[in-house]
């Protein structure tokens, strides 16, 4: 792909964007979109129009097991460098006030705040953008020292809520107003309003809501009074005892296990911690489609690497039964069992 033959239309422009991206030709997708900005489409259409849902498709790719992890991350590094090529080409000069922008902690998915950032940027916000999983008191510490006129915080895994909520009240106790987005506040933005802070779908829908700042601090105070029952507290406490336990009885259960790589033992132990995070971030919010559609995800993504969705099943009985003293829990895990066989039941 050159600069001459590169597409006008940024729906042509997306089949070649994803093509380069296939073929980790970094310098053939940079050409794509700087194709599209000489040809005077909008920094931020381009940013939005082919870069977004590309990324999009390389993780529908990941999932299907159609790629493997290595060509998701040269794809990913690649989509990066075509963000920075974007944001170098229009160069925007800042004529508002600072806005930080920061992945949660424990989130590696810097890239779609990064996207947030530049299209902030490009509507003349002063960005700092300090990526991938920024510590609590570190991003407290430098909302202080710089005037930040309000902070964006991104969390594209919802098993990362109770984390995500921890860091936006520790950015509330420096008075700085907060939005927060991505994939981990559920589609509609509904485990935001549930942790009682402003959200937006979308870069531009963030754009608008930092413009407005008496929309930004008029938000409704979190619903969380569940938490008075202490399950959260109680799986949180009880996440190593759990997994170990569900390890022990798939040994038991599957002997062939034993022949597991080291890699697959890493793999599986992973999943059975993403189970306990997830339902425990469920029970956070009280909300069962958390965990019933964080089920659904892994059935599926498991199916496609061969493992069979009883699998999954089995392992939350087994929760069900560690968690009999826990109710609100014990539901959610009911409901997540009837979810294998809902997805199970799709794909044969
Ligand atoms: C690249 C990628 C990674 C890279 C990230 C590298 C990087 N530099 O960003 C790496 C390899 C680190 C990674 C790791 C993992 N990933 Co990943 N990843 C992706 C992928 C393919 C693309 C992400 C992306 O750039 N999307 C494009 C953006 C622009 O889209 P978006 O997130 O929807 O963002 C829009 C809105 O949500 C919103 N928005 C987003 N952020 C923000 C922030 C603010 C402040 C605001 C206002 C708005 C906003 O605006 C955006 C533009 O409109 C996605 C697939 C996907 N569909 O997104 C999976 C995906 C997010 N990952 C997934 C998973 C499961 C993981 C892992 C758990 C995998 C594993 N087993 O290890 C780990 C978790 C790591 C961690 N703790 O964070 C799943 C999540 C599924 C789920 N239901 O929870 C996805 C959806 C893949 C899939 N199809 O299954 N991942």
């Amino acid at each position: 792909m050159t600069a001459a033959t590169a597409p006008v239309d940024p729906s042509h422009a997306f089949a070649d964007f994803l093509a380069c991206l296939e073929e980790a030709d970094e310098y053939g997708a940079i050409e794509v979109a700087t194709g599209l900005l000489d040809a005077g489409v909008p920094a931020e259409r381009v940013l939005l129009d082919l870069v977004v849902p590309a990324q999009i498709e390389v993780g529908e790719r990941w999932a299907r097991n159609e790629w493997s992890v290595a060509q998701e991350h040269a794809a990913t590094h690649i989509s990066e460098r075509v963000v920075a090529a974007i944001a170098g080409y229009a160069d925007p000069r800042p004529t508002r006030g600072r806005i930080v922008v920061a992945c949660m902690d424990g989130e590696w998915h810097a890239l779609p705040p990064r996207l947030v950032a530049e299209v902030l940027r490009l509507r003349g916000w002063q960005v700092t953008f300090l990526g991938a999983s920024v510590p609590a008191a570190h991003l407290v510490s430098y909302l202080h020292r710089h005037d930040a006129y309000a902070v964006a915080l991104a969390c594209a895994l919802p098993m990362r809520l109770p984390y995500a909520h921890r860091m936006i009240e520790a950015c509330r106790r420096s008075d700085v107003p907060v939005v927060v987005g991505g994939r981990g506040f559920g589609v509609d933005g509904r485990w935001a309003r549930r942790l009682g802070v402003a959200w937006a779908a979308d870069a531009p829908g963030a754009a608008d809501l930092v413009a407005d700042e008496r929309a930004l601090r008029r938000v409704p105070p979190a619903d969380l009074s569940h938490l008075a029952d202490h399950e959260y507290a109680g799986l949180v406490k009880r996440r190593s005892e759990l997994i170990d336990s569900a390890v022990a009885e798939l040994r038991a259960r599957v002997p062939s296990v034993e022949d597991y790589t080291s890699a697959q033992w890493d793999a599986t132990v992973g999943d059975l911690g993403y189970i306990v995070d997830s339902l425990a971030a469920a029970v956070y919010v009280d909300d069962p489609v958390l965990f019933t559609d964080f089920v659904a995800w892994l059935v599926t993504i498991l199916a496609s690497r061969g493992v069979p969705d009883t699998a999954v099943a089995s392992t939350l009985g087994h929760y069900g039964h560690a968690l009999r003293d826990f109710p609100r829990a014990g539901r959610f895990v009911a409901l997540g069992a009837a979810a294998t066989v809902a997805t199970g039941g799709v794909r044969h």
